[in-house]
């Protein structure tokens, strides 16, 4: 019935959506707002390609219909070229529906309220059964890639490199989009970060569950200056560049950093008062001679620092 190129039923059949009366199987599953630009979910793209597969196979169980997956209040019609625009109010009438919205450049298609009571399954039917209309579909739910988490200092608008709404007079998407990339993967648990800095105050509310450990002594990484185990944080610095690294996030605590979760390895190569001999020369102990992480840069003007960073 569906997919030998007559005219498919309308409504749905075995529990799954058949609302389109004519055209190939790509505007069978056309949806008005992926051309607006809107991105639809890959699981609506998904079910679509699915059902034209069960669609080519008709030995293939349909799966059921999710009627969580759009609203139940409004549906989308396209009416058919030509069509007369008084047959189509009538029907709009039969059916309680008020006309709430055009989109002119897909076709008119018409965003229709439905009213309380019938639901949204019968008169998508109905429309699709009246020849007046391309198709008739429910208005699918539409899941963004995003993430938010739920940190204070995220949700406040503090840390606005990672999402800028023009909080505080700030530019709008001025930031790295990360909720966008946080909809694609926010967990780095499986990858070790060396911080080279001022070490870690590995005891941080927001930083405890992300530092990496040793398995021999519990230890959170090194410490080049005193040559022991213990890199905690006498400065604040590296702290701070471990949480913008891997600040645990949707903890409810804090700020989050860009990985929810990391393993950072606090390596100690300077302190609160440090002069730039031993930045050098404790970095080089640290095997991190080539790598200079943290980018600072010296208070005064030092051809000493300049020369090395040139060697
Ligand atoms: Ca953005
Ligand atoms: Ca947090």
């Amino acid at each position: 019935m569906v997919g030998n190129g007559a005219e498919c039923a309308p409504g749905f059949e075995n529990g799954n959506l058949i609302c389109h009366r004519s055209g190939s199987e790509t505007e069978r599953c056309r949806h008005p707002f992926l051309s607006l630009g809107v991105r639809a979910s890959w699981v609506l793209l998904l079910a679509c390609l699915a059902g034209l597969t069960s669609r080519a196979n008709e030995a293939t169980p349909k799966p059921p219909l999710d009627l969580s997956r759009f609203r139940a209040d409004r549906i989308l019609i396209k009416p058919k070229q030509g069509v007369s625009l008084e047959k189509l109010r009538q029907l709009h009438s039969r059916n309680q529906c008020a006309v709430i919205g055009h989109f002119r450049a897909l076709g008119n298609v018409q965003v229709l309220r439905l009213p309380q009571g019938p639901p949204a399954r019968g008169l998508i039917s109905n429309y699709a059964a009246s020849a007046l209309v391309d198709y008739a579909e429910p208005d699918y739910l539409v899941r963004t890639a995003s993430a938010f988490p739920n940190d204070p200092r995220f949700l406040d608008g503090t840390l606005w490199g990672l999402n800028n709404a023009g909080q505080n007079g700030g530019k709008a998407n001025a930031d790295i989009d990360a909720p966008e990339a946080w909809g694609l993967v926010r967990s780095a648990s499986n990858i070790i970060v060396a911080v080279l800095d001022t070490g870690v105050r590995y005891s941080h509310e927001d930083l405890s569950a992300n530092m990496w450990g040793n398995s021999a002594d519990g230890s959170h990484g090194t410490n080049a200056l005193t040559g022991t185990t213990d890199p905690n944080d006498d400065s604040g610095h590296g702290t701070l560049v471990a949480g913008v690294i891997g600040a645990s996030g949707n903890n409810g605590t804090g700020v989050v950093g860009a990985a929810w979760q990391a393993q950072i390895m606090a390596c100690k190569f300077v302190d609160s008062l440090v002069n730039w001999v031993s930045v050098l020369t404790n970095l080089s102990t640290l095997d991190g001679s080539s790598v200079f992480t943290n980018g600072e840069l010296p208070y005064q003007p030092s051809r000493f620092y300049r020369a090395w960073l040139t060697r």
